[in-house]
């Protein structure tokens, strides 16, 4: 009997490797390094738990076959995430206004226009303003512009250009047509846990600093600075509104893919190495967990995730149904062969995993053991996925990839 459990657990083997299918594997030596550095934290994947995630449409009650019949859904889906993930999120303040800090039309050697706008919202007697700083091509008529949510130092998105880099290579998309735009994060919402409300959520508190008005966390608040940049956009006769792409990475991404969740106006969502609480799915516990997200980073998600720690089987939503958000819209979702942290395979299973919904516009399903190999960029219909050699960061490399995608869907 213990020879046929064997022989049996033995013919197993080949048969997980097969529903990996021929793409991307994580690197074992780098597997056995990450699990030896962070024994708490799982790098294996023979030991991902067996998960069913939450259906996207489902099989009960009446059949959701149509995009007409998405729509309610989709709204429930969004509150799921509302009320367990992100947070509730004030809308547009009672008052908005952009003032032009600068504009210089002859910017990068004259290939490009530069506007800094100044956005100032006002609530009652307060006040809050962030900075947009957008280049434009100059080419004739509107362009198709990529927003940024910039996550790290403010010099990696410099107005001036004095200071390149690969993380935003600006000149890089002006050259190829795009506009391309950068807020820092931080101006939204300072990425600390003690100070994070003193950014725009004061503006909406209770001015009797009882209980916040609104349940949103940091991930929300810079997520509400893309729609403001969004609404910038939409009264500048040089940017095609319909166009315009709001990209993140790592947390910038989750705060991207949220962005896109609540606001419809972005056209596409590209999301790199957003990870847990961004793209990858949270029930396979690889990588960075509920648990450890809510405990290092408790500003980024409202209370009651925290709910779930180690409990991912309870949540009612999974990170699938956040891309599914996305549809029909065009989706990016990248991934770096490194970075197991953020989990490429369960980023990419997220993905496949959205296909339902993708699917009531026409889309092909994206099959789980489809997962591209290495540096072979996906396109399928509305959505796309690449891994890339080497670690957590954002690269030029990415950023063609995502200029590809939109010339394709954008038919450029
Ligand atoms: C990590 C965090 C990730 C990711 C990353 C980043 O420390 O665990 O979820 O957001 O930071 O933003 O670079």
């Amino acid at each position: 009997m213990r020879a046929l459990l064997s022989t049996a657990a033995f013919l197993c083997l080949p048969l997980v490797a097969l529903s990996q299918g021929a793409g991307w594997r994580a690197n074992p030596s780098l597997v056995a390094r990450e699990s030896a550095q962070r024994p708490d934290t799982n790098y294996d994947e023979s030991r991902v738990p067996a998960y069913t995630l939450p259906e996207l449409l489902p099989a009960s009650g009446p059949r959701i076959a149509t995009p007409a019949r998405w729509t309610p859904r989709r709204e429930e889906i969004l509150g799921l995430f509302r009320d367990n993930v992100y947070g509730r999120s004030p809308g547009k303040p009672e008052h908005l206004a952009f003032t032009v800090l600068e504009e210089n039309p002859r910017a990068m050697d004259g290939a490009a226009t530069l506007r800094r706008i100044r956005i100032v919202s006002r609530q009652g007697q307060r006040s809050h303003q962030f900075d947009l700083t957008l280049f434009l091509p100059n080419t004739p008529g509107r362009a198709a512009v990529f927003l940024f949510i910039n996550n790290r130092e403010v010099s990696l998105t410099d107005p001036t250009r004095a200071e390149k880099s690969g993380f935003w290579p600006a000149e890089r998309l002006i050259a190829r047509g795009y506009g391309i735009a950068a807020f820092h994060y931080g101006q939204l919402a300072p990425d600390d846990k003690d100070t994070f409300r003193q950014g725009v959520m004061a503006l909406f508190d209770d001015p009797a600093g009882k209980a916040p008005a609104y349940t949103w966390g940091a991930l929300a608040a810079w997520g509400w600075g893309a729609s403001r940049a969004m609404d910038y956009f939409v009264t500048d006769a040089r940017v095609d509104a319909a166009r315009v792409a709001v990209v993140g990475h790592s947390r910038g991404g989750k705060a991207a893919l949220w962005a896109g969740a609540e606001d419809p106006r972005f056209a596409m969502v590209v999301s790199n190495e957003s990870g847990e609480g961004g793209a990858a799915l949270s029930r396979r516990v690889f990588g960075e967990t509920v648990a450890r997200i809510n405990t290092v980073f408790p500003h980024w998600f409202t209370a009651a995730y925290k709910t779930f720690n180690g409990r991912e089987a309870a949540l009612p939503v999974d990170q699938h149904m956040l891309l599914a958000l996305t549809a029909p819209r065009a989706l990016y979702v990248a991934s770096a062969d490194q970075d197991l942290w953020a989990d490429p395979r369960g980023e990419f299973l997220s993905l496949a995993a959205s296909s339902p919904v993708f699917a009531l516009w026409g889309d092909a399903p994206i099959a789980p053991d489809a997962m591209p190999a290495l540096d072979t960029p996906f396109v399928s219909g509305r959505r796309a996925y690449h891994v890339r050699t080497g670690g957590h960061d954002l690269t030029p490399y990415d950023w063609d990839r995502f200029a590809d995608f939109a010339d394709r869907v954008w038919k450029k």
